[in-house]
C-alpha cells in the first residue's frame, strides 16, 4: 500500500540515489546490491548518461533485487520505464512533464515524488498532488549538472514548518553535517556522492543508519 510506504519518508530513513559515473568504476548494480544489503528502504535509480535500452535492462534487475528486499524502488524522470518495471515510483523535476500528466499516466498507487527549492513550489507540489517533494539543494553539491545555489536552511525550515506531505532533503549531504539537517527537523535524506563514491559503501551506509536511529529514538 502507497501509505505503508510513504511512512518510510518520515521515519529517519537513507534514501540512496544512484550514479554510475561517481561509483570508482562500479556498476549501479552492484552499488545497489551494496545499499540492499545494509539495509537501505528506498532506492532511486537516477542515470543520466545511459541509453533508454540500457537503463531498462538495469531497472528490470534493480525492480526484482528492490523486491526481494522489501525495498521502494524510485525511478528518476524516466515514467515510461518506471511503468513498464513497475517500480514503486517515480522522481521528476520542475522541467520535466506536469505532475497531473504523471499521475494520470502512472495512476494513484504510484509514489511520485518531485523536487523542490523554494516555498512557492512547495506549495505547487502539494496542489498539483505529489506525494513527497525533495527540498534542496540544502548545501553546495557537484553532483547534479545546472542546479539551483544552495537554499540552505532557510528553505529546509520553510518545508518543516509548511510542508504536509513527506520531504526528502538533499544536495551536499554527507556523514559530517547530517546531524545539522536532523536537528532541524529532516527526517528523510538522500545522498548521491556521499554513498556511491565512498571506498566502503557499506561502512559508510551504516555510520549513516547509526546516526539516523539514534535520531529515530531521540524522537
Ligand atoms: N537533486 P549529492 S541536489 C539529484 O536539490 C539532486 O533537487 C538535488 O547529490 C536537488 O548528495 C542533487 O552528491 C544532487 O550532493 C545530490
Amino acid at each position: 500500500m502507497k501509505s505503508e510506504k510513504l511512512k518510510l519518508f518520515n521515519d529517519y530513513n537513507l534514501y540512496c540515489i544512484t550514479a554510475e559515473a561517481l561509483s570508482k568504476g562500479r556498476k549501479n548494480i552492484e552499488v545497489v546490491e551494496k545499499m540492499l544489503k545494509s539495509g537501505v528502504k528506498i532506492i532511486q535509480y537516477r542515470e543520466k548518461k545511459k541509453t533508454l535500452r540500457e537503463k531498462l535492462l538495469e531497472c528490470e534487475k534493480i525492480r526484482q533485487m528492490t523486491l526481494d528486499y522489501g525495498c521502494i524502488f524510485i525511478i528518476n524522470d524516466n515514467i515510461e520505464i518506471a511503468k513498464m518495471v513497475l517500480a514503486d515510483g517515480v522522481h521528476i523535476g520542475q522541467d520535466d512533464y506536469p505532475l497531473e500528466r504523471v499521475r494520470e499516466f502512472l495512476g494513484d498507487d504510484f509514489i511520485i515524488g518531485i523536487s523542490t527549492h523554494s516555498r512557492e513550489q512547495l506549495h505547487d507540489a502539494h496542489k498539483r498532488g505529489a506525494d513527497y517533494i525533495g527540498v534542496g539543494p540544502i548545501f553546495k553539491t557537484f553532483t547534479k549538472e545546472d542546479v539551483c545555489d544552495p537554499v540552505g536552511y532557510e528553505y529546509l525550515d520553510i518545508a518543516v514548518s509548511e510542508s504536509k506531505i513527506p520531504f526528502v532533503s538533499i544536495g551536499g549531504i554527507k556523514e559530517d553535517n547530517l546531524e545539522e539537517v536532523l536537528k532541524r527537523g529532516a527526517k528523510c535524506v538522500a545522498m548521491v556522492s556521499e554513498i556511491v563514491a565512498s571506498e566502503d559503501i557499506e561502512g559508510k551506509i551504516k555510520a549513516i543508519m547509526d546516526k539516523l536511529s539514534y535520531w529515530r529514538d531521540k524522537s
